[in-house]
This record gives structure tokens, C-alpha cells and sequence, in this order.
């Protein structure tokens, strides 16, 4: 049964949330890197790299795509599993944003297929990635808000002030 997932937020690191899910902002290469990505492989263990690179050996050969999702276990994180996107590089000249919506479109949807009822997202291509913070947040919003789920709950994990002050703007605009 779907019906509208609540939507919270919180400060904080992704990596020390309690919920069936942790999405992770990755790259295509599925092979870690800094930031959010950074935390989860440094504080979840080698179980998920290990699984990242079994992916990457199978169907996932050319890396995943920007905009899709795919699972791993969560290893020692306190959460059953790992949800990897790729958000798209913030452009000046192309619009890229059904690209960032989709990250989250798809993440739910693995999280639908893998049962979980909980999910963390972070503000997805908003670090490394260089997508301005006000329009991140308010696709996150928009699209979470839009997207049918049987997710009971979407907890937003902000790093700092600023996201969580354009995440708190975007829920009450939506
Ligand atoms: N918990 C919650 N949010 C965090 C954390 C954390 N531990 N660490 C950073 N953030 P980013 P991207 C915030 O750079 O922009 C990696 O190298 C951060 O302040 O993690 O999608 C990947 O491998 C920002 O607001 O992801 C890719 O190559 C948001 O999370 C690339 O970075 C996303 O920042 C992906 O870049």
C-alpha cells in the first residue's frame, strides 16, 4: 500500500542514522570517493566496497548511470542497507535537474523492491558536485513529495546550517 511518506529532517552525519536505508551519493564507478560516499565505505566497512565491486563485475561493467540507484548491504552501519546513486555535476549551460529528481525517484523505488520503510537521503550532488543548495533541496522536496512509495519515512540528513535551513525553506514552500 502506498500512501505519503512523512517527511523529516535532521542535522547531522548519514552515517549515524538508525533506518533500514542509507542512500549514498556515489559515482559511477561505484568505488568510493569523498564526501557522504567517503563516510559510509570509511564507518560501514569493506562489506560494502565488496559489494560495490561485485556489482561493478556483473551488470554494472560501464559503472551506474547518473540517476539510477542500486543496493549493497549497509555492513556495520546501523541500517540493513546501502541505496548508491549518482547524482549529475551541476552545469551552468544544460539543465540537469530531471537528472538529481530521478536519483531520488529511483532510490525509492529500490527502496520499495527491498521492503524498507525508512530511508536517509543527504542533499544528493550538493557537495562535490556543486548543485546550489536551494535548488537541490527544493527537487529533494518536490520530487519525494511526488513520487508514489510504500516509504513511511524520508529523513533528510543535513550536514551543516545552510542545508538545513534551504531544506526547512523548500518543505514549507512545497
Ligand atoms: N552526512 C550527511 N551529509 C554529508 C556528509 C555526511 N557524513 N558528508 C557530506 N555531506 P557529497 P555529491 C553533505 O560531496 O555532491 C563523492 O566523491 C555535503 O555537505 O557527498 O553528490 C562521490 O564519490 C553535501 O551537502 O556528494 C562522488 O564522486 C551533500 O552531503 C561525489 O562525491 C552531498 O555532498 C558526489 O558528489
Amino acid at each position: 500500500m502506498s500512501t505519503e511518506p512523512s517527511l523529516v529532517l535532521v542535522s547531522g552525519d548519514i552515517t549515524d542514522q538508525h533506518v533500514d536505508a542509507v542512500v549514498n551519493a556515489a559515482n559511477s564507478s561505484l568505488l568510493g570517493g569523498g564526501g557522504v560516499d567517503g563516510a559510509i565505505h570509511r564507518r560501514g566497512g569493506p562489506e560494502i566496497l565488496a559489494e560495490c565491486r561485485a556489482l561493478k563485475a556483473g551488470h554494472y561493467g560501464k559503472g551506474l548511470p547518473t540517476g539510477k540507484a542500486v543496493a549493497t548491504t549497509a555492513g556495520r552501519l546501523d541500517a540493513r542497507w546501502v541505496i548508491h546513486t549518482v547524482g549529475p555535476v551541476w552545469s551552468r549551460d544544460e539543465d540537469r535537474s530531471e537528472s538529481l529528481a530521478s536519483c531520488y525517484r529511483e532510490s525509492l523505488r529500490v527502496a520499495d523492491e527491498l521492503g524498507a520503510r525508512t530511508v536517509a537521503f543527504p542533499a544528493i550532488s550538493t557537495g562535490i558536485y556543486g548543485w546550489p543548495m536551494d535548488d537541490g533541496a527544493r527537487i529533494a522536496i518536490e520530487t519525494v513529495r511526488s513520487t508514489e512509495t510504500s516509504v513511511e519515512e524520508v529523513r533528510f540528513v543535513l550536514f551543516d546550517e545552510e542545508a538545513y535551513r534551504a531544506f526547512a525553506l523548500a518543505v514549507r514552500a512545497s
